[in-house]
């Protein structure tokens, strides 16, 4: 008997079973999870007959040599092909399916701040891969330090030269320069005097920024210091001016170089938000009438605890962001 003969017979029929129930497949992991494109039973012995699909062409001009987005569109045609494959530094694309026509489109996912190497696989319609191409694209973040103006929407009151007027008062904690620190715990205390307890708002402090140039601002965030509530001394009354002049008078908000964007007579105890149409400014002021409590023991006072003002806007020559492309 040969032992040798026996063993060779029954192997071949152990792998002649495997690879009937279990047909080959290509197999690619997304990232998101397995996936596969199906081969033809004899797909493997097929390839070597078949003509290689030609290597995809890309669209002139796309992609962009260089992008600020993580994910760009690939778009190009594959005569011939029937499914593309994209395989880039952050993994493999899912495969999309080339059109009768040749076209396809591809989205592609970069990694950040580096040049991205993609290899463009095409497959033909027995999954037999072609002849590949491979490009370059590098990301780059849309925001670089000086690289001037941009459309990023930011606190454009952060580090504002602050200046105060208005009814005669006295900061007696801080200062106001803490009012544009970035720092919600530091804060100051204004005191004023105020005879007219009628809650009239005839006496105010201004508070004014000098926000160093015009931008276009949309929204002002007044932040009460912790002790505010406790203290009652949150204003109930108050106002947000805005001006874009050159050189405009005091805050207020009979004056032609003041625009009033914001007038409350019974404010609540939380940070207001401010909401209004966007303004070209430079300057911003908050004018503070009266705070939360009642004092009656003369001089009747108006307590002020105010730790920051928060003026969100941008650039006005900011040219905005080019919306985001993809094959969708
Ligand atoms: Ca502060």
């Amino acid at each position: 008997m040969n032992h040798t003969r026996v063993l060779s017979v029954g192997l071949l029929l152990v792998l002649t079973a495997c690879s009937a129930e279990d047909p080959e497949k290509l197999s690619l992991d997304f990232g998101g999870g397995q996936d596969s494109l199906p081969l033809q039973p004899d797909g493997p012995l097929t390839c070597e007959s078949e003509d290689l699909v030609a290597a995809p062409a890309l669209d002139p001009g796309n992609p962009a040599v260089q992008t600020p987005q993580l994910r760009v569109p690939l778009r190009g045609s594959a005569p011939g092909a029937q499914t593309m494959v994209a395989k880039g530094a952050s993994g493999i694309a899912r495969p999309v399916s080339v059109s009768s026509d040749g076209r396809f489109c591809i989205d592609v996912d970069l990694l950040p701040d580096i040049d991205n190497r993609i290899t463009l696989i095409p497959y033909s319609g027995l999954g037999c891969p072609g002849e590949t191409m491979q490009i370059s694209v590098r990301h780059v973040a849309s925001t670089q330090p000086d690289a001037g103006p941009t459309a990023e929407v930011q606190n454009v009151a952060r580090d504002a030269v602050v200046t105060t007027g208005g009814e005669a008062h006295s900061i007696k904690v801080g200062s106001k320069e803490l009012l544009v620190d970035g720092d919600s715990s530091s804060y100051a205390r204004f005191s004023m005097t105020d005879w007219d307890i009628n809650g009239a708002c005839d006496a105010f402090i201004w508070v004014k920024l000098d926000l160093g140039k015009v931008y276009t601002v949309t929204r002002a965030l007044l932040r009460w210091a912790a002790t505010a509530v406790e203290d009652r001394t949150y204003a109930t009354g108050y106002a947000v001016l805005l001006s874009s002049k050159e050189n405009p008078v005091d805050p207020s908000t009979s004056h032609a170089d003041w625009v009033t964007v914001k007038s409350e007579i019974e404010g609540g105890a939380e940070d207001p938000t401010l909401v209004f149409s966007p303004e070209r400014a430079r300057w911003v002021a908050v004018l503070l009438y009266e705070d939360a409590a009642t004092r009656l023991i003369p001089p009747p006072q108006e307590i002020f605890e105010l730790a920051e003002i928060e003026i969100m806007g941008q650039d006005p020559d900011a040219v905005p962001e080019a919306p985001m492309d993809s094959c969708k």
